[in-house]
């Protein structure tokens, strides 16, 4: 049976006696690893998907949206690099991906009494990604997520494929949006939705957006070995995760 994490005539005091508490637990875990956290209904985020996306737990239903920031790289990734065993990876896995199945996992282990799913970004089920993050973080209110119907009088040809990006309101396009946690025996219908912030309320600046997300000032990028990660194909990723290591 789902717990629910507020009734209405005490809206506020349950939401804090129960949601509260499990969103500290999952910060105090995830924050100092250099991840953001934010709740949200999974019905808020069913009712923009294509059907073939929607998750298929009632409405009411708690996801949990976690983000790494820059500081990530040092308080997470590198790490988890130096406890593993290089000479023995499986040469088919990305560390990074591994660091965040890691993480994700100590958080659901440490709720045994929850029924959790966890939702890695870079999962795909049927050829298609299992969650649409940066959907997800536009409705739990973590970052905007500019999309081509949100400039007027279009710059581009109606053919042209024009990828939506999300706009952290501190670190810009320097985010990764991890993964969602969905607590499938908690309810949360009282829990207020927060808007994100719309940092380009501009056309302009909008359209420059759109074109290239990191030409955009922020108090602070990927670290330079973080940026030389990600643009990696996977065997020069696991040579760059034997270099920290030594
Ligand atoms: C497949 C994928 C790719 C593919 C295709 C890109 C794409 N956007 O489709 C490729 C390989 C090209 C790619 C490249 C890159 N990617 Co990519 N990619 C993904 C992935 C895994 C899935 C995206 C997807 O399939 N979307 C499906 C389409 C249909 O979704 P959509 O266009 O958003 O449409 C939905 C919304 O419109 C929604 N919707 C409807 N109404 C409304 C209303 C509102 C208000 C909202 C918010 C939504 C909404 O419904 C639609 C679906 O039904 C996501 C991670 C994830 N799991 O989400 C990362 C992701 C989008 N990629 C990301 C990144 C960083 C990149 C790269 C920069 C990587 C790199 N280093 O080069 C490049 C940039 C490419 C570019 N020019 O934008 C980031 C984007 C971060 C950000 N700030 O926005 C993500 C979120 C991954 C992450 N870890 O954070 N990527």
């Amino acid at each position: 049976m789902p717990k629910l994490c507020a009734r209405r005539n005490t809206v506020m005091e349950q939401t804090k006696t129960i949601l509260n508490p499990l969103i500290e637990k999952i910060r105090a875990m995830l924050e100092p690893l250099g991840f953001e956290v934010y709740p949200f209904k999974i019905g808020w985020y069913n009712e923009h998907v294509d059907e073939k996306y929607k998750l298929s737990v009632p409405d009411d239903t708690l996801g949990v949206l976690a983000i790494s920031i820059p500081g990530m790289w040092e308080k997470a990734f590198i790490p988890f690099v130096k406890q593993q065993d290089w000479d023995n990876w499986n040469k088919e896995k990305d560390p990074l991906h591994e660091c965040m199945i890691h993480h994700f996992d100590q958080v659901k282990q440490s709720f045994p009494e929850h029924d959790i799913e966890v939702m890695h970004q870079f999962e795909m089920l049927n050829g298609q990604p299992k969650i649409l993050v940066q959907t997800a973080a536009h409705m739990a209110g973590a970052a905007y997520c500019y999309q081509r119907r949100d400039v007027t009088d279009q710059p581009w040809p109606a053919d042209e494929n024009i990828y939506g990006v999300s706009f952290h309101p501190v670190y810009g396009g320097w985010v990764s949006f991890d993964g969602v946690f969905i607590f499938k025996d908690v309810v949360c219908p009282d829990l207020p939705q927060r808007a994100p912030k719309d940092v380009f309320p501009d056309r302009k600046e909008r359209v420059e957006l759109l074109k290239k997300l990191r030409d955009f000032p922020v108090p602070r990028k990927y670290a330079e070995e973080h940026e030389e990660y990600l643009s990696s194909d996977l065997h020069q990723k696991i040579a760059i995760a034997r270099r920290i290591k030594s």
